[in-house]
This record gives C-alpha cells, sequence and structure tokens, in this order.
C-alpha cells in the first residue's frame, strides 16, 4: 500500500527556538516499511503546505496518518483530513501520538466523515496490523484502534527500542532541524517512559510508567549512522540508570563518535548520576535542560515534583563546574501576580542559566486536568500550548501577557547573548559563516513572535474545534489515566523516586 505520513506545522511560539524532526513518525514510517508498504513523510514544520498538497496528488495514497503529539495541532490535522478526503474520498486517514491519544473519540466526532481511525499508544507495532486491516478488513481487531463504531483492543507495547531504527532518509529539509545554536541537529531516543508522577505532565500517563532502554550497541550504531554533528536526545529524563548511560558512553568512546549533545533530566537525578554526565561532557554534551518547574517548596510540592529547592540549586552547581550550559524551565502560574514577576525576573538575572518559562496549562491525560479546580476560560485546541493562559488570572489578561512577555524578553536578552555582545557576533558570526541560518533568523524574531497583542488576539480568534470538557473527579485510581497498561517486565520504576 502507499502510505503518506504528515506532521503538523511547528507551533509558532516554539519554532524560535528550537525545530526538530519528527521522531515518533520516522518509527512509524521505519515499522511500515519493513511491513513492505511504500512510505513517504512529509513535515510541515519545514515544508509548505502547497508541497503537502502536490504529494497527495501524485503519490495518490492509500492511506494517511498525521502524527499528533500536540493538542494545539488538532484544527490543523482536522483540516488536513478533510482535504485529503475531498480529493481522495477512498483514501483511509488516521490520527495517531501522544496527546490525541487521550481524546480520540471527540476528535473522531470533530473531524466527522473526514477521519476514519485514532491509534492510541505506540504507533510501531499498530502500523502493520493497521494497515493490513485497512486492505483486507478487520479493522475492529487492530490493537489501540478507535473508530465511530468504539474502541479495539488496548494498545501494545513494544518489548525494546533497538527496531525499528527511525527512517531518517524520508525527511527531506533536514538542515532546518535545530535546536539554539546546534544546527543542523537530529534526535535519539535511548529511553522511554518516565517513572516520576508530576501532576501537570502526561509523559508518565501515556506509558503507564513503565520505563524500557535501547541497548547501548543499537544507541551507538543508530548515532553513528547519524550524518548531523548535532544531537538532542528526546529522553524524558535521561541517563536515569547511571550505568545504561555509561554503556552507551563506552561504545561512543569505542566507536570513537564525537557530537555535540543536548538533553533533558532532572536536578535529583544530575546530583546522583554525576559522572555519568561528566563523562558524556567529555562526549560533547553540551546543553541540558532541567526541569526545575518552581523556585519554592511549595510549588514544587504542588507539582509533586519530588526535589526541593536546595538539590535544584546544586544541580545548577554541578552543571556549571562541569561546562554544560544549562536552560531551566519554570512553570507560570496564572495566579501570579507583578511582584511574582519581578522575582522571577530577579532570578533569571542572577543566575547565569537560561530560563524558559511555560505557563501552567492542565492537559488531559494529566492529573491537573481532573483536579485543577480552577475552570477553564477557554477549550480552544490552539491555545493550549502552554504559551497562552487557559485558566483565569489573577492580574488582568492583558496585564498578565505583558509582564509574561516582559519577563521572556528579558531573560531572551540574556539567553540569546546580547547582554554578552562578543558571545553572540562569535556565535552568529560562526553560524552565518557555516550557512547556518535558523539561529541567525531567532535572534531577530523574537520581538515578532513574543507580544503581548498578540497572545491577546490570539484568544479572539474564532474557534472551530474545541477540547472537551474536562471531568472534575479526581480519577479512581491512576492507572484510569493510563493509554498503556505496562506489561510486568516494565512496570517497575528503575528509581523509585523518593517518598
Ligand atoms: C522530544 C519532545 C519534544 C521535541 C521534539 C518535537 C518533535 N518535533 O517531534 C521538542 C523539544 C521540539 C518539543 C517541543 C514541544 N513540546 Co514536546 N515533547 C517531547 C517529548 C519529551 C518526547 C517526544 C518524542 O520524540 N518521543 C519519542 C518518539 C519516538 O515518540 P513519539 O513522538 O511520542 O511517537 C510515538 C507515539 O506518540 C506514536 N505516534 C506519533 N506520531 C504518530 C502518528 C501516527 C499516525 C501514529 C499511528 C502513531 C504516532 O508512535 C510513535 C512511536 O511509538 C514528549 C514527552 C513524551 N515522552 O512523549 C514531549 C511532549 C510531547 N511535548 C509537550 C509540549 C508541551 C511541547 C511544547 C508545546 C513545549 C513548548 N512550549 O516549547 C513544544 C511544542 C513543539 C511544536 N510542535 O512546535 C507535551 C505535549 C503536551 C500536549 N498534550 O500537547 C509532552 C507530552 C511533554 C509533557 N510534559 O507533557 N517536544
Ligand atoms: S519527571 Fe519530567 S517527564 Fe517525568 S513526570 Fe515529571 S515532568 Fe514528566
Amino acid at each position: 500500500m502507499r502510505l503518506l505520513l504528515i506532521h503538523p506545522s511547528a507551533l509558532m511560539y516554539s519554532e524560535i527556538f528550537l525545530r526538530l524532526e519528527p521522531l515518533g513518525l520516522e518509527r512509524v514510517a521505519a515499522a511500515a516499511r519493513e511491513a513492505g508498504h511504500q512510505v513517504r513523510l512529509v513535515d510541515l514544520q519545514v515544508t509548505r503546505r502547497s508541497r503537502l498538497e502536490a504529494v497527495v496528488e501524485s503519490f495518490a495514497p492509500d492511506a494517511v496518518g498525521v502524527s499528533l503529539n500536540y493538542l494545539a495541532n488538532i484544527p490543523e490535522a482536522i483540516e488536513i483530513a478533510q482535504h485529503v478526503k475531498r480529493v481522495l474520498p477512498g483514501c483511509f486517514v488516521f490520527f495517531g501520538g501522544h496527546s490525541v491519544s487521550f481524546v480520540a473519540e471527540h476528535v473522531l466526532d470533530q473531524a466527522g466523515g473526514a477521519l476514519d481511525a485514532v491509534v492510541r499508544g505506540e504507533g510501531e507495532p499498530a502500523v502493520r496490523p493497521l494497515l493490513e486491516a485497512v486492505r483486507d478488513g478487520g479493522l475492529a481487531e487492530v490493537p489501540g484502534i478507535v473508530t465511530r463504531e468504539g474502541r479495539g483492543p488496548a494498545p501494545r507495547m513494544m518489548h525494546g527500542l533497538d527496531e525499528p531504527r527511525p527512517a531518517r532518509d524520508l525527511t527531506a529539509h533536514r538542515r532546518r532541524y535545530f535546536i539554539g545554536e546546534l544546527e543542523p541537529c537530529a534526535s535519539i531516543e535511548f529511553t522511554r517512559g518516565c517513572p516520576w508522577d508530576c501532576s501537570f505532565c502526561s509523559a508518565w500517563t501515556f506509558y503507564g510508567r513503565s520505563y524500557r532502554k535501547a541497548t547501548p550497541e543499537a544507541a551507538a550504531a543508530e548515532l553513528a549512522s547519524i550524518r548531523e554533528p548535532n544531537v538532542f536526545i528526546v529522553d524524558d529524563v535521561a541517563f536515569i540508570r547511571p550505568e545504561h548511560g555509561d554503556a552507551i558512553a563506552a561504545e561512543l568512546e569505542r566507536r570513537r563518535i564525537r557530537k555535540q549533545y543536548y538533553l533533558e533530566t532532572r536536578s535529583d537525578v544530575l546530583l546522583r548520576n554525576r559522572e555519568v554526565f561528566e563523562r558524556w561532557a567529555r562526549l560533547g554534551l553540551r546543553y541540558m535542560f532541567l526541569g526545575m518547574e518552581a523556585l519554592d517548596a511549595e510549588g514544587l510540592e504542588l507539582y509533586r515534583k519530588r526535589v526541593d529547592p536546595d538539590e535544584n540549586f546544586r544541580a545548577l552547581k554541578v552543571a556549571r563546574s562541569l561546562g554544560i550550559n544549562v536552560a531551566v524551565n519554570l512553570i507560570v502560574d496564572p495566579a501570579w501576580d507583578a511582584e511574582r514577576f519581578r522575582t522571577v525576573r530577579e532570578f533569571a538575572l542572577s543566575v547565569p542559566e537560561i530560563v524558559h518559562l511555560t505557563v501552567m496549562t492542565p492537559y488531559p491525560g494529566t492529573e491537573i486536568w481532573h483536579t485543577e479546580s480552577r475552570r477553564l476560560t477557554t477549550l480552544d485546541y490552539r491555545l493550549f500550548d502552554i504559551q497562552h493562559a487557559v485558566v483565569p488570572t489573577a492580574l488582568p489578561l492583558e496585564e498578565f501577557y505583558r509582564e509574561l512577555v516582559r519577563t521572556q524578553a528579558v531573560i531572551n536578552r540574556k539567553h540569546l547573548g546580547l547582554s554578552n555582545a562578543w558571545g553572540a557576533a562569535r556565535i552568529l558570526g560562526g553560524n552565518l559563516l557555516r550557512g547556518r541560518t535558523n539561529f541567525a533568523r531567532m535572534l531577530f524574531r523574537f520581538n515578532s513572535v513574543y507580544n503581548p497583542e498578540r497572545q491577546i488576539a490570539d484568544h479572539a480568534r474564532p474557534v472551530h474545534h474545541e477540547l472537551p470538557r474536562p471531568v472534575h473527579t479526581a480519577p479512581a485510581g491512576r492507572r484510569e489515566l493510563y493509554v498503556h497498561a505496562a506489561p510486568a517486565a516494565h512496570r517497575r520504576p528503575p528509581t523509585p523516586p523518593p517518598a
């Protein structure tokens, strides 16, 4: 069969700092190709919509799958499905990915006849049976399937991550993927899942709190096959198991692989496993993203982060001593007043780290979707991008955005190195000389992307598709939130989080 896989556009407020390859979709593509299908992939983060339309006509796919990791992309995906059905009425259209797994039935209703199915959970084990069923019948038996007739069997979970290797050859324009000054940048996955259970996050509920690892040999072989000099490690929390990080490092040393890396981890993991991060710093680890989330103990407890402020600050010191540049994330509570924003600005300017701000947002699949008692002020999918306030703000909304953007602007001037003109000029000069323009563009785009008037205007756009209204009852048990019920082998958290 001919299968066309599509990744929607980048979200405006994130593409300024990064734009990364659609790794999940490349893995789904690889699984379909292994099953003998002809596969094309269009990534709208880096491809014009007109090109997609041309491919739909010339390739005339039998099936089209759209990746929906982000709620904010759902209206665009529905619109793409409608377009495909208009041009190719017989084509089977399905959605899959993280966010849509939590709202599958609702999206099927909203898309009407344009959408044939949603696949919940991991795409690799589902795509072969799905395409067979599209050809031969038996759709209701496909693991993870949801159609207008109802749900099929529970989604299947892969035992390991070594296969299939992402079909990177299917992504055109790979030079356009970047994160900060790491350009061009590929992505890789060493582990999948997270054993913690933060209340605002759906990473753990999607994988049922399971945790799986690639073998060090397969991880190193995949890295060796990547042409880009920079790599973003997509793991939710890198190097939870130090011996796993060490074993991959040993393989890289043996094969003499040298790249620059960016990863995400937690403060307690960095403190506990300092040596492995030190070894990776020698191998090229340049940037690290630490989810600090809150500056005070009260906030950390509210988000069930299971670290204290002291650990967070000690982790920053350790990263500095290893020469790793750190980006920290803080969650902006819409209840913040001007004084609170001022404190955060002061903090951000007092530390050498890059500070990111994301607005507290209850997502389907998170605990706070059920327990957050403040009423949602909007159900517009497009505003659920953690850059907009979707619950009431203590400040008038305009003032909230003014404070938010002011704080981000102060932080970004620092982040982009403008307070250190020589540093910025060096990076910029080097990148431009090498023909890399993403970083340069990013430097100049900040003011056009981040501005309070635009954020306010986003709230006034006509809304065609809305999220379902949350049911405000705490789930009977956390398993009710899971997409995947983890098989016993993967169920035990590798490092029990402290009580
Ligand atoms: C890496 C990552 C990113 C990367 C890469 C994104 C990209 N281009 O793919 C970067 C850093 C760019 C990023 C950015 C953001 N991210 Co992000 N990201 C992740 C993370 C940590 C891992 C995703 C990943 O690559 N996993 C590995 C691959 C192999 O798995 P996968 O993509 O999930 O794909 C599998 C399945 O989902 C499924 N699947 C996927 N697509 C399809 C399609 C079909 C047809 C089928 C059948 C199946 C299928 O099969 C795949 C293989 O099993 C997840 C958390 C998580 N653990 O999922 C958050 C997560 C997806 N991100 C999140 C958020 C909020 C964001 C941002 C909005 C944050 C911000 N403000 O900057 C931006 C928005 C990005 C954008 N669209 O412009 C939220 C999603 C919230 C939501 N419900 O909408 C998550 C869940 C994290 C969280 N804490 O809750 N992100
Ligand atoms: S540690 Fe990170 S990935 Fe894990 S549940 Fe918390 S926020 Fe989500």
